[in-house]
């Protein structure tokens, strides 16, 4: 029977709660479609921070090289632990040293899904770069506690970085209804932003099938609340991309129900898959975190894996539950609720 290697990084918080049950959902599918799938557990969060002074061992990016994927639940524990120290020390260093420079975030409604918004058409997919410009990590703070101390943060746009994220939604506009909106602020940025763009238009000219604009991030955020069924693709920079996806979720129903996939596109190394959601330290282990946005990244996974059919059962799943009214708003049912419905549509 065809096994895939998973390593799995429940994290903090409602990581554990949503990873339990994304991967109960996630080993009914494979049993159901005949493959297996091999889950080694890695503790490696903010508790093992406090315990080791690391988010992971020294090694740990070897530790990964050698699995199919990684599926992660969430990192962060700001009471403990600074958020900069737990993002920086896990999830950020898996995402460049496995080069998963495309994070690809889905938002469309779920059916019986009440979105906040009247517009219900809308399908939008956000690829968000995920290696480097303003989350390269570069920079330094001097004279610290002092009145003349400065901070500065460098972002870095390389070429090689920005054509391949926007050649990849290209791609990816080219595969589905040829729109492309390429997401700058070029106006204020001058250097970085003006090379985004002006990468846009060259790459455009080997796309003529795919109809590309640039917006300045600012009017995409306004047109994704106005008019988002006007959005095909969005192709954006690190923090652009996490921001306007997080308005994704919003506008989806809210960040249970937002998935990601961080992609290796050459495939030279495991890529990654989580929701979009943080922790929550607050309702984490009551049993109420929707596992739903975990379920889908899972369902991503197993598509990279190429188990297509398994991954559209998933999906076929999530709806029908939506559509019996579970699961469709923030703290609704219960995480157990949900995953029972889950895997009982799995077979329907
Ligand atoms: N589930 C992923 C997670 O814990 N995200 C927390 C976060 O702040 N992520 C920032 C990022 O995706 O760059």
């Amino acid at each position: 029977m065809k096994t895939y290697s998973i390593a799995l990084i429940p994290g903090d918080g409602i990581g554990r709660d949503v990873v339990d049950a994304a991967w109960e959902v996630l080993e009914a599918a494979a049993e159901t479609a005949g493959f297996a799938l091999d889950g080694t557990e890695f503790p490696w969060s903010c508790a093992f921070y406090k315990e080791t002074g690391r988010m992971m061992p020294e090694d740990g990016i070897e530790t990964l090289r050698g699995f199919d994927a990684i599926f992660l639940g969430a990192v962060g524990w700001p009471k403990e632990v600074p958020d900069a120290v737990s993002l920086h020390g896990l999830l950020l260093p898996i995402r460049k040293a496995f080069v998963q420079y495309a994070n690809i975030r889905p938002h469309r409604l779920l059916p019986g899904v009440e979105g906040p918004l009247k517009a219900e058409n809308f399908d939008i997919l956000c690829i968000r770069e995920n290696t480097e410009g303003e989350y390269s990590g570069a920079g330094g703070r001097v004279h610290q506690g002092m009145d003349n101390e400065v901070a500065v943060e460098t972002s870095i746009f390389t070429r090689k970085g920005v054509e391949r994220i926007i050649r990849f939604g290209f791609e990816q506009a080219k595969a589905r209804r040829g729109k492309l909106a390429s997401v700058t602020k070029s106006n204020a940025q001058k250097y970085s932003m003006v090379f985004w763009d002006e990468t846009t238009q060259r790459l455009a000219t080997e796309y003529p099938e795919v109809e590309v604009t640039s917006y300045h991030v600012d009017a995409l955020a306004a047109r994704m609340v106005m008019a988002p069924e006007s959005l095909d693709v969005i192709v954006a920079s690190n923090l652009f991309g996490d921001i306007l996806t997080d308005l994704g979720a919003a506008i989806q129903g809210g960040l249970g129900f937002a998935a990601s996939a961080n992609i290796n596109p050459d495939r030279s190394a495991p890529s990654m898959f989580e929701p979009v959601h943080g922790s929550a330290p607050d309702i984490a282990g009551k049993g109420i975190a929707n596992p739903m946005a975990t379920v889908w990244s899972g369902a991503m996974m197993l598509e990279h894996l190429g188990e297509t059919q398994a991954a559209r059962r998933i999906m076929k799943a999530l709806a029908i539950t939506t559509g019996k009214g579970i699961g469709t708003a923030p703290g609704k049912d219960t995480t157990a609720k949900i995953t029972g419905a889950v895997k009982n549509a799995l077979t329907t």
